[in-house]
């Protein structure tokens, strides 16, 4: 294998040779290698397998980060106060390396010290976990979004999610249909009762903003003394609505435990901290209409995702990287369970995003 990321590596134009290649990160959907550099003093590289069934369009995928992360640069560095992970071109001036198996690799910078959470150790990461996102979509306010591309169309649209997971129980293909009856059950119920932001999207109330799409937790890096430096994986930026990247951060970033963990509970505390960071950045952007639906994106999400989850265990976890066959499941019950600590919570919720 190392010999194999050598030969890969060395097609691309790094300042730097490789020492060696750490597979690290708890991405459900790419593979990931630290790039040790030969030389000291030197942060390394990622360099990325690219996950081609999920991200079919991956020219597409670049040239949106590419586009993003240049006006982000262009306008002093995110803000003057964070960094940017930039794509390194090869030597033959492309963008990717395709390997004799036709999988597709790039090669990223790589932001120091790297320190990543799954699972949230105090406020102060949660308050900068908010105020990161949202100094990153503030920046972007101005970036024109009829020029990204839409990467996985409809990708948090619940009625598109919901009908996936429809079929899934349909063709039951890995026969595990008996095992969630009760998933189902619960997955049903709350379709209905959570079609108040694609309702309000539909009459107009909410446009579509340029938003990241994946904001959790450990897509942020901190450095030591737990202060945010940057937003990672930017494969998903596409136009999407802010309560979104809102509720999604809140789903990773403002519970007890991590998101596959059984014990996961929401916690308001974190949840303040979180909105109190995010709001100090985008209160004057966000229209009425998203403040007043903000307390009730974080149970969207985790309910996009708990079925989305759902769907891929019913499908034979063709989707998302399992550590054993109960993966998938054990991540869709933890997301309904947040879900309903998260609705048990609502009430404090509008208070807090009103105090803010
Ligand atoms: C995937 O790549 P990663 O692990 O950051 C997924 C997200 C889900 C997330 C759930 C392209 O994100 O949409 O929210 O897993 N990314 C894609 O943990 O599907
Ligand atoms: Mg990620």
């Amino acid at each position: 294998m190392q010999n194999q990321l050598h030969t890969l590596f060395n097609q691309f134009d790094a300042d730097t040779q490789a020492d060696s290649f750490i597979e690290v990160g708890s991405g459900h959907i790419h593979q990931t290698f630290r790039v040790i550099p030969a030389i000291q003093n030197h942060p390394g590289f990622i360099l990325q397998k690219f996950n081609t069934s999920v991200f079919p369009n991956y020219q597409d995928v670049m040239e949106n980060t590419l586009m993003v992360t240049k006006f982000l640069k262009d306008k002093s560095d995110f803000g003057g106060l964070y960094q940017i992970s930039h794509p390194i071109k090869t030597i033959s001036g492309s963008w990717h390396v395709i390997d004799e198996s036709s999988n597709v690799w790039r090669l990223l910078t790589r932001i120091t010290p790297g320190i990543s959470y799954d699972a949230v150790p105090n406020e102060t990461v949660a308050l900068e976990a908010g105020k990161i996102f949202g100094t990153f979509l503030s920046e972007l306010n101005d970036f024109p979004v009829q020029r990204l591309h839409e990467v996985i169309p409809d990708f948090h649209s619940l009625n598109m999610r919901y009908q996936q997971l429809l079929q899934s129980i349909d063709s039951n293909a890995s026969n595990r249909l008996v095992e969630v009856k009760e998933e189902i059950i619960f997955a049903k119920k709350m379709q209905g009762i959570l079609q108040e932001i694609p309702s309000q999207y539909e009459s107009g109330n909410l446009t579509k903003r340029v938003t990241h799409n994946d904001t959790k937790l450990n897509n942020i890096i901190f450095d030591e003394s737990n202060c945010a430096l940057a937003v990672i994986d930017l494969d998903t930026i596409m136009p999407g609505l802010s309560l979104y990247d809102f509720g999604d951060l809140v789903r990773t970033a403002a519970i007890y435990g991590r998101e596959d963990s059984p014990e996961i509970s929401f916690s308001l505390p974190l949840f303040k901290a979180i909105t109190e960071g995010y709001l100090r950045q985008m209160k004057s952007i966000l229209t009425p209409a998203e403040l007043e639906l903000l307390p009730l994106a974080p149970q969207y999400m985790a309910y996009i995702i708990g079925i989305r989850f759902l769907t891929d265990y019913l499908n034979g976890d063709i989707y998302y990287k399992v550590d054993h066959p109960k993966h998938n499941i054990q991540r869709a019950r933890s997301q309904f369970r947040l879900l309903k600590s998260m609705t048990a919570n609502f009430d404090e919720c509008v208070k807090v995003v009103k105090s803010c």
